[in-house]
C-alpha cells in the first residue's frame, strides 16, 4: 500500500500545484508523406510546393528541400492540419530547423513561423493577392546577399500580423525589425517562436529564439533571443478572436536563404481542468483517511 499511497499523494500534489503538461506535436519528415499528409501546402501563386526528401536533413534524415520547390517562382505556406489550437488555453510555441544556403539574395523569408486561422486554400502567411488569412507570426529574413567569400550573412527578426475581412485580400502589419545579426552560412538553426494571447483585446506577446546547431545540425552553438514584444494593431483583432488556429510556416530559398527544413513542432501547455484538481484533493483525502485507520 505504501507505493500506492505515495502515488496518490503525488498525484494530489501535482493537481494542487496546477502544473500542466505540454502537448507536443512534432514532424521529423522521416516518414514518406509527412509533408503532404500533415500539412496543407497553400500557394500564393502557381502550383506544387515544398518537396519532402529522404535525406539531407539533420543527421542526413528526411527533410523538406526548399531549393527544389517554390523559391523564386512560388510562395508556399505549409499549414499543420493535424490539430487546431485555442490561444485562450495558453502560450503556443512553434519551432522548426532551417539550414542556411551559402548563396542567396535578399527580399524574402529564411523562415516565418506563425498561427493562422484556417487550413483551406488561400490561407497563407502573407498579404495581398490570393491570400485571405488572419495570422500572427514572426520571421527571419536576410537584409543583404552574402558578400563574396563571406562565411556569414546578415538577417533580422520581425513580428508580422495579417488580417483578411469579408474575403478581402490579407492586409499585414509589421513590428519594427530587430537589429541585424549574422548567421553562419551552411549551418543549421532551430528557430522557435512563442505566441501568447494577452488579456488586452487584440494584443499578443511574441518572442523567439534561434539556436545554432552547426553544419551537421547536431552541434549546439550560440543562441540568440528576440523580444518579447507586443503585436496589437488593425491586423490582430480577427486572429485574436479565433479559437481554432493552426501552426504554419513559410520560406524561400534563392531570395530568403533557406536550403532545407527539418523537425517542425508545435506545443501548448495543457491547462489542468478543475475536475483534475478536485480528483487530486479526493485522492489525498482518501490517502489520509487510510493512513488514519
Ligand atoms: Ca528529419
Ligand atoms: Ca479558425
Amino acid at each position: 500500500m505504501r507505493v500506492k499511497r505515495t502515488l496518490l499523494a503525488g498525484f494530489g500534489l501535482f493537481a494542487l500545484s496546477g502544473l500542466a503538461y505540454a502537448d507536443l506535436q512534432s514532424v521529423d519528415y522521416n516518414t514518406p508523406g509527412d509533408l503532404t499528409t500533415k500539412f496543407n501546402l497553400n500557394n500564393q501563386t502557381g502550383t506544387g510546393g515544398f518537396t519532402q526528401t529522404t535525406n539531407g536533413g539533420i543527421g542526413d534524415s528526411g527533410a523538406v528541400d526548399i531549393t527544389a520547390g517554390p523559391s523564386g517562382t512560388q510562395d508556399v505556406t505549409a499549414v499543420y492540419n493535424v490539430k487546431s489550437y485555442n490561444l485562450d488555453n495558453g502560450p503556443i510555441r512553434l519551432s522548426q530547423a532551417v539550414k542556411v544556403l551559402t548563396q542567396y539574395t535578399s527580399g524574402d523569408r529564411l523562415l516565418q513561423l506563425g498561427l493562422i486561422d484556417d487550413t483551406a486554400t488561400g490561407h497563407q502567411l502573407n498579404g495581398g493577392g490570393a491570400a485571405i488569412a488572419d495570422f500572427i507570426s514572426a520571421r527571419l529574413y536576410p537584409t543583404a546577399a552574402p558578400a563574396a567569400g563571406a562565411t556569414t550573412g546578415p538577417f533580422v527578426w520581425q513580428v508580422q500580423a495579417g488580417q483578411s475581412t469579408g474575403g478581402a485580400a490579407t492586409a499585414t502589419s509589421n513590428n519594427a525589425a530587430s537589429a541585424a545579426f549574422n548567421l553562419i552560412l551552411g549551418d543549421w538553426y532551430q528557430f522557435s517562436v512563442d505566441i501568447t494571447k494577452n488579456a488586452t483585446p487584440s494584443s499578443f506577446t511574441v518572442s523567439g529564439l534561434l539556436q545554432d546547431l552547426g553544419a551537421d545540425g547536431l552541434t549546439p552553438g550560440t543562441t540568440l533571443t528576440f523580444g518579447p514584444e507586443t503585436s496589437s494593431n488593425t491586423s490582430t483583432p480577427e486572429i485574436y478572436a479565433d479559437t481554432t488556429v493552426f501552426g504554419a510556416y513559410r520560406g524561400h530559398a534563392s531570395t530568403g536563404g533557406a536550403d532545407t527544413y527539418d523537425n517542425f513542432s508545435i506545443t501548448q501547455p495543457v491547462p489542468e481542468p478543475a475536475s483534475f484538481g478536485l480528483l487530486g484533493l479526493a485522492a489525498m483525502a482518501f490517502g489520509a483517511r487510510r493512513r488514519r485507520k
